[in-house]
């Protein structure tokens, strides 16, 4: 009898979370191809490169992040000028509704200020994405050398 009960709240359960699935609305995000620059020595700066993918029918925008290995993590745009590379920190980066956002070198990436340990290749470190309205992604970032 316990039993048949535990099965009818399983199901039960199952309805409801299907029915939540295809009722969805908002932004869906996954994070894909992470990968990091190495860093020689502490103290010194990071960048975590990686493509975000969004599926659902609400645009987000990437607002910051956050890393044990890291001072502070902020976003930053590298841009060109006559031949000299800039990067300036912007305060967000838009991911539209079923679109993409590339964080790639001499583009966008999530600046790691401050390392407090070196990071060589093969190393992985964690790092956390805030997102405007998906609230926070955690991820794992491996290091490797620029493609
Ligand atoms: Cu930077």
């Amino acid at each position: 009898m316990l039993h048949r009960s535990i099965i009818a709240i399983t199901l039960i359960t199952a309805l409801v979370l299907s029915a939540c699935g295809t009722e969805s609305t908002g932004p869906k995000i996954s994070v894909e191809d992470a990968w990091a620059r190495p860093v020689p020595a502490a103290g010194g700066n990071g960048a975590v490169f990686f493509r975000l993918v969004n599926t659902g029918n609400e645009a987000d925008q990437l607002i910051g992040g956050e890393s044990p290995v890291a001072g502070s993590v902020e976003i930053h745009k590298t841009t060109m000028e006559e031949g000299v590379m800039r990067m300036e920190h912007i305060p967000g980066l838009e991911l539209p509704a079923k679109g993409e956002a590339l964080l790639e070198p001499v583009g966008y990436h999530e600046m790691l200020i401050g390392a407090n340990t070196s990071l060589a290749l093969g190393d992985t470190l964690p790092i956390t994405l805030r997102f405007e309205k998906s609230g926070e992604i955690q991820i794992e970032v491996q290091v490797r050398e620029i493609e």
